[in-house]
């Protein structure tokens, strides 16, 4: 009888722990991503089994020193196979337990990233990160946003068309409305002109100031410091040093290397982490799940400038993300 209770008492521990190792990744608020929610899920868990263990064991320690401090001749314990397999098992269990629970959050590619894509639906970012003495550089490519708007925007080998001449100064003549088509490297559709300079390729700009008031139209100058709205951009590469900035809740794969030597990439906030290395990518599968600013470190000692290889991840709303991303790239 005392056998069988004894058993039935261990099963219903085991289930126990296997019940919290199966629970699926539970609500991650208050996590700033989706891996270092995996990850201090993981550690509570362990930490819930861990202690119990510790003040069971610590308190039979206590108990026998105390209970026996009066024994002057020490008498071994006999064969007890009752007791022998009691904590085989449940050593077992546990172990179980700590293998199930850690293979299921390595085995997560928001924890362990492979170079091939294993994620599911959402289709993940990507965005490249190059470590260098001594900063970071972001670069994303095939960047697409449409009715974007952005200011200080400079342009190359654009034509502006339905453009009314504002003034005439020494930089150029100043514009207002109208449209831009057709940058250089292809990556702007259109975009609607709210004021701007026409800077390069107009000749002499004193030719325009007898035309003030008059719509006019331009081929293949240079704008600059215009403003610009409805902006369609598509194809487009964006590049920003020292800050990566990424879209809130959508899956991002960073693909981690170095220009020079070794680095490391660390965001302990989000719970990233992975070294960088000259002619070898290593990627970061992550989603964020809270809007903020995080600081992001160089974890690898790289340098007299290592403790100043700093920055910083901005986690933005997704349309805040896109209009940053066309600002980048108009002002770029
Ligand atoms: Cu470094």
């Amino acid at each position: 009888m005392m056998n069988r209770k004894r058993v039935g008492a261990l099963a219903l521990f085991g289930a126990a722990l296997l019940l919290t190792a199966v629970e699926p990744a539970a609500a991650q608020s208050g996590y700033a991503s989706t891996t270092e929610g995996a990850i201090w899920e993981l550690n509570s868990n362990l930490i819930y089994v861990a202690v119990p263990i510790t003040v069971l064991v610590e308190g039979i320690l206590i108990y026998t020193v105390w209970k026996f401090r009066n024994s002057d001749k020490a008498r071994p314990t006999q064969e007890n196979r009752r007791l022998e397999i009691t904590w085989t098992v449940a050593t077992a269990v546990i172990l179980l337990f700590v293998g199930v629970a850690s293979y299921q959050v390595l085995a997560s590619p928001y924890v362990t990233a492979s170079s091939e894509n294993t994620l599911e639906g959402d289709q993940p970012r990507e965005i490249e990160v190059y470590g260098q003495k001594y900063n970071w550089d972001f670069v994303y490519r095939n960047v697409s946003v449409d009715n974007a708007s952005a200011t200080d925007v400079s342009l190359a080998n654009v034509s502006v068309e339905g453009t009314t001449v504002e003034n005439v100064t020494s930089d150029g003549v100043i514009l207002s409305g109208g449209s831009i088509s057709s940058a250089t490297d292809g990556a702007l559709d259109s975009a609607s002109l709210v004021n701007g300079t026409v800077t390069a390729g107009v000749g002499n700009a004193s030719q325009y100031e007898d035309r003030i008031g008059e719509q006019v139209s331009f081929a293949d100058v240079s704008v600059g410091g215009a403003a610009v709205e409805r902006a369609s951009i598509s194809g487009a590469t964006v590049q920003n040093t020292n800050k990566l900035v990424l879209p809130n809740e959508r899956n991002i794969r960073l693909n981690v290397t170095s220009r020079d030597w070794l680095h490391a990439f660390h965001a302990p906030d989000l719970g990233l982490k992975q070294d960088a290395l000259p002619g070898e990518s290593n990627y970061i599968v992550t989603k964020p799940t809270s809007t903020g600013e995080y600081p992001l470190y160089c974890a690898e000692y790289c340098g007299v400038g290592h403790s100043g290889m700093l920055g910083s991840i901005e986690v933005k709303s997704q349309s805040n993300y896109e209009s940053w991303l066309a600002q980048a790239w108009f002002s770029a």
